[in-house]
């Protein structure tokens, strides 16, 4: 049967009705990539959900299927959301399938063009203001009561229900089993808190039998939770991590408690290095804020966290959340890159720069 989106495949752990209308782009059913360079590196079999192959490219489309569909059935008119540009593009572009109008609130300069030309294009209202994702996310929940809008951030929990079902597809994917670790990056936290709901579900339903640690990171110049304490002036090249007081925080902190894990802090100069050996060494175009998870990877991967003392031992299974398109961000894969090598229109030309 083919894939139908994630309501349609999850129907029976999310709060959804006969009368819900589903506003989908069939979203989910993003492949798990094994990852061997990876592997031999952290010493684990890894493998990369790679949820920028979602329909706006990025793991938003899973909880925003959920969020229109829903703000539909409660009559909203409008929709409105703080971004640091996937959350804005996923919204617009459900928007659009909804039928709905949608307002997005955006830091001034600081979203990559890939997103920022997905709410336009979309037709959403582009807002941008002279303040970062803090505010505006203070912004938007001062709007929240008005009169048929409906707020589609992660503070909106059919967010987090839809974005759930990247873990039921993890569990899936490894034939009924949850990894050993899950590595994910956080900026607001929310799908941290999303994907451990997920697990924690799919255990107490019984379909696997053990829960994974739970590993996130976030940037070093915008790293709140690991600081404990908000950051006011976030910044990292990392836009769409660039956030100082994450809405999902506590939930973030149960989900690295309960699972026993860890939320660690990586540098931009980390993140770019990540970011160009993912693309270079496992043919994986991710964006910068995605590259932290893999970036955290080799950081214990140097550590040896994921090696196992004894001889023989099962390699541990590490799942990493790739989180959004590498396209999404064309302006820092150019900039990172070797240079373009302009050469006069000949063949002569042409060999000798092949060569060089
Ligand atoms: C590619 O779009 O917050 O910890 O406004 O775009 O759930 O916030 C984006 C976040 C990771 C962090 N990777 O996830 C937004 C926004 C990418 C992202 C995150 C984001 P959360």
């Amino acid at each position: 049967m083919a894939w139908k989106g994630i309501i349609q495949e999850y129907r029976s752990y999310l709060p959804i009705s006969d009368k819900t209308p589903v506003v989908t782009l069939n979203e989910g059913n993003t492949p798990l990539i094994h990852a061997p360079r990876l592997s031999e590196l952290a010493h684990a079999d890894v493998f990369l959900k790679f949820e920028g192959l979602n329909p706006t490219g990025s793991f938003k489309d899973r909880g925003m299927t959920l969020a229109l569909s829903k703000a539909k059935e409660d009559g909203a008119k409008i929709v409105i959301c703080a971004s640091t540009g996937n959350t804005s593009a996923a919204a617009a572009a459900y928007a659009a399938k909804a039928g709905l109008r949608c307002v997005v609130l955006i830091p001034e300069g600081k979203i990559a063009l890939g997103k920022l030309s997905q709410a336009l294009i979309h037709h959403a209202k582009v807002i941008a203001i002279k303040g970062n994702f803090d505010v505006a996310l203070t912004i938007i929940r001062e709007l929240s009561s008005l009169e048929s809008v409906a707020v589609v951030n992660s503070i909106n929990p059919f967010r987090i229900e839809g974005q759930k079902t990247g873990a039921f597809e993890v569990c899936d994917q490894l034939g009924g089993k949850a990894p050993d670790y899950h590595v994910i990056p956080v900026g607001n936290a929310g799908n941290i808190t999303a994907y451990w709901k997920g697990y924690k579900e799919y255990h107490q339903k019984g379909n696997i039998s053990s829960r994974p640690v739970m590993l996130g990171f976030q940037a070093k110049g915008a790293a709140p939770i690991v600081l404990g304490k908000i950051v006011q002036k976030p910044e990292t090249i990392a836009t769409a991590i660039r956030i100082g007081n994450p809405a999902g925080w506590k939930t973030a902190l149960a989900a690295r408690d309960e699972s026993g894990g860890k939320i660690d802090a990586v540098t931009d100069k980390e993140i770019l290095k990540a970011y160009k050996w993912l693309a270079e060494n496992e043919g994986i175009f991710a964006e910068p804020a995605s590259a932290s998870g893999v970036a955290g990877i080799l950081k214990l991967a140097r550590h040896k966290f994921f090696t196992k003392k004894q001889a023989g031992a099962k390699r541990s299974t590490v799942v990493c959340i790739l989180t959004g398109h590498g396209l999404k961000d064309p302006d820092q894969a150019i900039k990172s890159s070797k240079k373009i090598h302009q050469v006069p229109a000949n063949k002569e030309a042409v060999m000798k720069a092949m060569r060089g």
